[in-house]
């Protein structure tokens, strides 16, 4: 999932990865590609397996197949496809989910593996703080209505590996073209759509002249928005 998606799958759901996408991408048969374009963040299409088959789901037909080539394009609006194709597939899905259980322990294993890469910086108590348990301390904190709103290159990076918002619409990113600086407006907009809701915004703020091989991060700010109120969600 990228951005704009994160969320659509609570975190315990049993179809929820968050950290195994690059796998995924390189060893699935077919890769369906749902509202998102061929970004950076996919490599603009280099990272899926070139054996896969790839079907691109858009609203926008500009979209599809733009950066790679695709085996099917569908234009239209994701949720009423998405929905259409569940009908169609219906009672015709030889083995559904039982036969895909072998790919989905793989991925588990690449995501456990993945994990407890990162364990000993989600931990640390460095100083100053490694990104990874500054995100990871907010995620604790996130609530079933909070709004994680990351604006940066890295801080977005780490944000996106370890917070996990509960439901759609409650993660805001500088989206497919990584515009810098929308974090300010995204609070005052995420406050006026949902005006009983907490926003949280993370941002690296500075930058020190580190010592390689270690964080370029020297401060970093973590609060409720000011925009927010304390008002308790309903
Ligand atoms: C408007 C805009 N200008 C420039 C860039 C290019 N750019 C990507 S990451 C980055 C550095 C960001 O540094 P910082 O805001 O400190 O975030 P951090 O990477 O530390 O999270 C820049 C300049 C961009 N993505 N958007
Ligand atoms: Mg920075």
């Amino acid at each position: 999932m990228n951005g704009a998606g994160r969320g659509t799958l609570p975190p315990g759901d049993p179809h929820h990865f968050q950290l195994s996408r690059r796998y995924a991408f390189s060893g699935a048969d077919v890769i369906v590609i749902v509202g998102t374009p061929f970004d950076f963040r996919m490599g603009y299409g280099k990272r899926l397996s070139p054996d896969a088959t790839v079907v691109q789901i858009d609203l926008d037909y500009r979209t599809v197949g733009k950066n790679r080539d695709i085996d099917l394009g569908i234009v239209g609006d994701a949720g009423l496809v998405l929905k259409a194709v569940t009908e169609a597939a219906s009672g015709r899905v030889n083995g559904g989910a039982s036969k895909r259980k072998e790919w989905l322990d793989e991925l588990r294993a690449a995501e456990q593996t993945a994990l407890e890469k990162r364990l000993p910086n989600l931990r640390s108590d460095a100083s100053p703080i490694h990104p990874y348990r500054l995100v990871s301390e907010i995620n604790d904190f996130l609530t079933e209505d909070s709004i994680y709103i990351g604006d940066g290159g890295d801080i977005v990076t780490f944000s996106g590996q370890v917070v996990q918002p509960k439901s759609p619409g409650h993660w805001m990113d500088p989206g497919p073209l990584g515009t810098l600086g929308v974090g300010v407006p995204f609070v005052l907009a995420a406050k006026q759509a949902r005006p009983t809701r907490r926003s949280w915004r993370s941002s690296a703020m500075a930058r020190s002249p580190s010592p390689a091989g270690t964080s370029r991060l020297s401060s970093a700010t973590t609060s409720p928005s000011s925009a927010s109120s304390a008002t308790t969600p309903p």
